[in-house]
């Protein structure tokens, strides 16, 4: 576990978790579709679909050019502790965990690994991942670490 995960530890208050009740497996993709360089500002435009898929990853757009992901749900964390969540994406990605930026992982490249830390409480954390890929070979994912019990990434999402 690095420093700046133990800074962040003691300066860090953890939000309270989301409850399992109304919540059914999988995480929320909604579908976006335009050309960018970087992240767009996505609450400023319309989905083209959404789905529940099992985890994060291209789902129906596989294979298209020019479009954008985001997942919303919720993780089941197994315990207290300081977890490190590394985003892997082509091209460019960001990671939210209750609402705070974790991992940036933006702008046009290939297959890239960024990690970030962040202390959770047991129980549901929200979990928001912004993606984009613009051509070319693509793929996003998430895994997590812990210094004790790596969690298996099991997801929840709320139906509107
Ligand atoms: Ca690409």
């Amino acid at each position: 576990m690095s420093e700046t995960a133990q800074q962040q530890f003691t300066r860090v208050t953890p939000p309270a978790p989301a409850s399992l009740e109304g919540v059914v497996p999988g995480i929320k993709a909604a579908y976006y579709e335009g050309n960018w360089d970087k992240l767009p500002d996505f609450r400023a435009l319309k989905p083209v679909g959404e789905e529940i898929l099992p985890s994060p990853g291209t789902g129906r757009m596989a294979g298209k050019d020019h479009y954008g992901i985001v997942f919303e749900g919720y993780i089941d964390i197994p315990a207290d502790d300081i977890y490190r969540f590394i985003l892997a994406s082509d091209d460019g990605s960001r990671l939210y965990v209750n609402n705070r930026l974790v991992v940036d992982n933006d702008g046009l490249h290939g297959a890239r690994e960024v990690g970030g830390a962040v202390p959770l409480l047991k129980g549901l954390n929200a979990i928001r991942i912004e993606f984009f890929e613009k051509s070319g070979d693509e793929s996003v994912s998430l895994s997590a670490e812990s210094k004790n019990r790596p969690p298996e990434l099991k997801w929840w999402c709320i139906l509107d």
